[in-house]
């Protein structure tokens, strides 16, 4: 057990090292890939013209989450008016058949479940709910409309997909340059599917405000809603996608084009 912990430390202890001695390197040296020195620099600038703070400057380490290259301006936080303006812009289309087998009678937010096997076994497990930013977020801009989205599937015939259509049958998630959107997932299926949006922040909405926490890929549960905040701060087109990469092969995907 010592030994372990011995480990763990010298492990902590490596990163700490790699960290100083990154934020001491002169960023334009030769032996660094200048790309990547580049952004981190970019990323530094543009975190402390956002915020009007100097975050990280104490530890020289670059903090998560960075604004993408048209983040906007922050404007004040204000929890009251959260949903203020928020346009309702795709009520969903299920497209039913074969390809859905199932569509649950209610579906809930459960962020505190640990999930499919891992409640009441006696231990402590982490959730959702505890996650929780170290720093502030970037955007505080209330989202302006939601794109609500259901996880669909046949178990028997191993199809999945979004809204019952797999990818090669659906159009681009289409999002404007800049704008602020809700994500809502609804899980329609039996299974948990991890949902992955490449290019652009995931902001679990976890009840922690500004500290919600940033995120690649949300778990959501069978019969689960989550949502989630996008900064569509980034051109281009991202994939869209369940990480479980057999769903994702066989239709639970889509591009999503930010313009
Ligand atoms: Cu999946």
């Amino acid at each position: 057990m010592s030994g372990s912990t011995e480990k763990d430390k010298q492990g902590m202890t490596g990163m700490k090292m790699d960290n100083q001695s990154m934020a001491g390197m002169d960023m334009g040296d030769k032996d660094m890939g200048s790309d990547s020195a580049q952004h981190m620099q970019l990323g530094d600038q543009k975190q402390q013209t956002m915020t009007g703070m100097e975050m990280g400057s104490c530890t020289g380490t670059t903090p998560f989450p960075q604004p993408g290259p048209n983040t906007m301006p922050i404007m004040p936080a204000s929890r009251t008016n959260i949903n203020a303006n928020l346009e309702r812009s795709n009520p969903v289309h299920m497209h039913v058949g074969p390809q859905v087998d199932n569509v649950p009678m209610q579906v809930s937010e459960r962020l505190n479940d640990p999930g499919v096997g891992l409640s009441g076994n006696g231990r402590r497990v982490l959730t959702y709910a505890d996650l929780r930013a170290r720093y502030p977020s970037v955007d505080r801009r209330p989202p302006t409309r939601e794109i609500e989205l259901r996880l669909s599937g046949n178990m028997d015939r191993y199809i999945w997909g979004f809204n019952g259509q797999k990818f090669s049958s659906a159009e681009p998630i289409e999002l404007k340059l800049g704008e602020r959107v809700r994500f809502v997932l609804i899980n329609d299926t039996m299974m948990e599917h991890p949902i992955h949006l490449h290019g652009l922040w995931s902001e679990l909405e976890n009840g922690h405000g500004e500290f919600n926490p940033y995120k690649h890929t949300i778990i959501v549960k069978p019969a689960e809603r989550v949502s989630y905040l996008v900064s569509a701060d980034t051109p281009g087109h991202w994939a869209y996608h369940c990480h479980l990469l057999y769903h994702m092969a066989s239709g639970m995907f889509r591009t999503v084009v930010v313009s």
